[in-house]
């Protein structure tokens, strides 16, 4: 390969080398499997702040004794419609994929269903959690909170993480509309993306360390904050993301985890709440029909595309082409697949 060359990997292929290198760290093939299916769908569909991105981040939670890559969840059976999940201190992707099954279980017996996840490390995209659901016919949110680094709107202490939120919903004709964001006013992997390229965020992102906004990505990542996105009601979903992330699951808060004895721990230690929904529960079987109605006059209406179709559109190239890693990243895998 000549030195900056993009490479071209199939999927399968890069799952195999992200296992690799999960495995080499430290994580069971199990939970290293899960893990590599997460970070090579991510880097396919152009989720590219959780993708191979992460992989030192990932790594350098494992050795610094932070995550429990080795970690085997306990899956609880609470009633008719509520999964909770005790990750032990693992990944939650895998915690996710142990509780799975009953929580589909109890979607079909109850019609909806609660999954908590507690003593999690979310490190990652949260659509990947959300859209099989929508694929088998079923409705799903997702909220996942993360590390302080977002201070409440009008205030100046970090206290929310970026605190994604995720909803997926079937839709006739096309595929699921999912939508995936960061209640912060941009998610921190991406800060750090253009702090590392040079480029200047849009104002009203962050502040600097003073607490005086600020554009600059590095002033952000130095000892300042982001914002939430618009405003106070951006604020209230972060908050409420608190309340179901951990609150309600058992897990801690965004600034409640002590990660200072664990140098190099990057992966937030708190909790996943979803509710999982089956829409066909009132016998009316529209409801995809209805979905994609209602998508269809929002496009007519001038919307350029909906959420989901960039991941959708780059997963259809990279179904042919193969997924695109520039050769600093590739090197940077295969070098620690070695290692
Ligand atoms: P973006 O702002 O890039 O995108 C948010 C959503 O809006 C996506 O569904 C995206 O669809 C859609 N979208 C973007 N532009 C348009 C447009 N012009 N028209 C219609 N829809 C649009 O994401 P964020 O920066 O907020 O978050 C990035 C990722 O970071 C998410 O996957 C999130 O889960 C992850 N994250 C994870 C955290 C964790 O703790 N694990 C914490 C915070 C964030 P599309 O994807 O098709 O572009
Ligand atoms: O991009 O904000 C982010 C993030 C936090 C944890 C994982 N991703």
């Amino acid at each position: 390969m000549t030195a900056g060359t993009d490479v071209h990997l199939a999927y399968n292929d890069l799952v195999t080398l992200v296992q690799r290198i999960f495995v080499k760290n430290g994580a069971s093939e199990h939970n290293a499997r899960i893990l590599s299916e997460n970070c090579a769908s991510c880097e396919r569909d152009g989720s590219l702040s959780h993708g191979v991105f992460r992989i030192p981040g990932y790594i350098s939670s494992l050795n610094s004794g932070w995550v429990d890559g080795q970690a085997v969840p306990e899956v609880e059976d609470c009633g008719p419609a509520f999964v909770r999940i005790n990750a032990n201190g693992g990944f939650t992707q895998p915690a996710f994929m142990a509780g799975r099954p009953l929580l589909i279980e109890k979607v079909k017996a109850s019609g909806v269903a609660i999954l908590a996840i507690r003593r999690s490390h979310h490190f990652s995209a949260l659509w990947p959690d959300v859209e099989p659901f929508a694929d088998e016919g079923l409705v799903a949110f997702s909220v996942v909170n993360s590390m302080a680094c977002v201070v409440p709107h009008g205030g100046n202490k970090a206290v929310f993480g970026t605190n994604p939120i995720a909803f997926a919903s079937p839709r006739e004709g096309a595929a699921p509309f999912v939508f995936d964001q960061a209640s912060s006013a941009i998610a921190h992997g991406d800060v750090q993306i253009a702090a590392r390229a040079g480029h200047d965020l849009k104002p009203g992102m962050g502040v600097d360390r003073d607490g005086e906004p600020t554009t600059d990505p590095k002033a952000i990542l130095d000892g300042g904050a982001l914002l939430p996105f618009g405003g106070h009601k951006g604020n209230s979903i972060a908050l409420m993301v608190e309340i179901l992330g951990a609150a309600l699951t058992g897990g801690y808060f965004s600034g409640e985890f002590d990660w200072s004895g664990h140098k190099g721990a990057q992966t937030p230690f708190t909790g996943q709440f979803f509710v999982v929904i089956d829409p066909e529960r009132g016998g009316n079987n529209t409801f995809a029909h209805r979905v994609a109605e209602i998508c269809d006059l929002v496009l007519e209406a001038g919307q350029d595309r909906l959420p989901g179709d960039r991941r959708h559109a780059t997963r259809a190239k990279a179904a042919t082409a193969g997924i695109p890693l520039s050769a600093q990243n590739y090197q940077m895998l295969t070098a620690l697949a070695k290692a």
